[in-house]
């Protein structure tokens, strides 16, 4: 189905200048009325749009949400955001994405909203983020490995948050095992990854980026002592689609070389921007609490623990947490 009002953004967006509102009506097939009342919804939608009686219409500046027809603007993949749903506000982006992939969507499809009622992260968790402000995105992978081998897609996935912070930003980003994002000791953003298997093989993965951006984390008592935003750090707003683009375009260059089979490049990435690997930790699980030293992390995505005892402990990501030891 096609969106009107995106494919008249994508019009004007194309036009090196004003462009008639006669020829944004007839390539539409819909009436130079229309077209006014579409563009000024936009305006209210935060789109400066210049309208010349004589000239037409022609794009100032956009807003940053997270409209699909903004993020594919110069987005340079072949995958991953060929196909963006956008919410405004949703339940959770991994719940639709996990129905759009049984319903056969493609692998690379993106869900995005600005707001979800019941974001989640592991364990039953909820992820809190304001309206507006920062990412939530699910992403469909099908990808042709053994189930045992999904936290390839949440290693991979938190390896292009970080390198698309530090590339948009210049803002050295770090990763938490299993599956969060740090900036200076504080969370910044989480990944849930979802799988949809047999027991030999997976019918599709979802995995879930959370990433706060433009968010005073102060305001919300839960967190505001673990957590941190970008724009927190970096003292300004920032451009969450700016961002975003660079992460679609990480995940694009990691996917590669995971389906070329050079995971170990990702790993030893991914471990160069550890913010455990070499430090004291506590692992903590619902009947047990252990420590040690974080050594490394295995194929199968499990992190090598080395307790204080010498003895080396494999330690399964599934239902455990992690805090560094002071
Ligand atoms: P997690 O289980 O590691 O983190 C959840 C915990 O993090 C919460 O219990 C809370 O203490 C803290 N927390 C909650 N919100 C925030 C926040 N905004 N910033 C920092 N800390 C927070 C991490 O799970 C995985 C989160 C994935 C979220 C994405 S959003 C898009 C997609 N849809 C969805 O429902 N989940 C994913």
């Amino acid at each position: 189905m096609i969106n009107i009002e995106e494919e008249i953004l994508r019009l004007i967006m194309d036009a090196d200048d004003y462009i008639s509102g006669e020829s944004v009506a007839d390539r539409l097939s819909i009436s130079r009325s229309a077209v006014w009342k579409h563009i000024r919804k936009m305006r209210r939608e935060g789109f400066r749009i210049d309208a010349n009686p004589r000239s037409g219409y022609r794009l100032v500046s956009c807003p940053d949400i997270l409209k699909p027809v903004l993020i594919k603007n110069n987005l340079n993949t072949n995958l991953f955001g060929n196909d963006i749903v956008y919410y405004i506000k949703t339940e959770s982006t991994n719940t639709i994405a996990n129905n759009l992939a049984i319903d056969g969507a493609e692998e690379g499809t993106v869900v995005i909203a600005e707001e979800q009622t019941k974001g989640r992260g592991r364990l039953d968790r909820s992820w809190l983020s304001p309206a507006y402000k920062n990412i939530l995105m699910s992403v469909i992978f099908r990808p042709n490995i053994e189930p045992l081998k999904v936290f390839n897609l949440t290693m991979l996935s938190s390896l292009s948050v970080v390198k698309a912070i530090e590339s948009t930003t210049n803002i050295k980003a770090q990763i938490k095992w299993p599956n969060d994002v740090y900036i200076e000791n504080k969370k910044v953003g989480g990944i849930l990854t979802e799988l949809n298997a047999e027991q030999d093989r997976i019918n599709f993965a979802i995995v879930g980026i959370g990433l706060n951006v433009n968010f005073d984390s102060s305001r919300y008592s839960e967190i505001k002592d673990i957590a941190t935003s970008i724009s927190n750090v970096a003292g300004r707003p920032v451009s969450r689609i700016s961002l975003l683009q660079s992460v679609l375009q990480e995940l694009e260059e990691s996917y590669k070389l995971l389906k070329a089979g050079k995971v170990d490049l990702i790993r030893r990435d991914w471990n160069k921007h550890s913010l455990v690997i070499g430090k004291p930790v506590r692992i903590i699980s619902f009947d047990k609490i252990e420590e040690g030293i974080a050594e490394s992390v295995d194929g199968d995505g499990c992190l090598i623990l080395r307790d204080n005892m010498g003895k080396r402990k494999k330690i399964l990501s599934g239902d455990v947490s992690l805090r560094l030891k002071e």
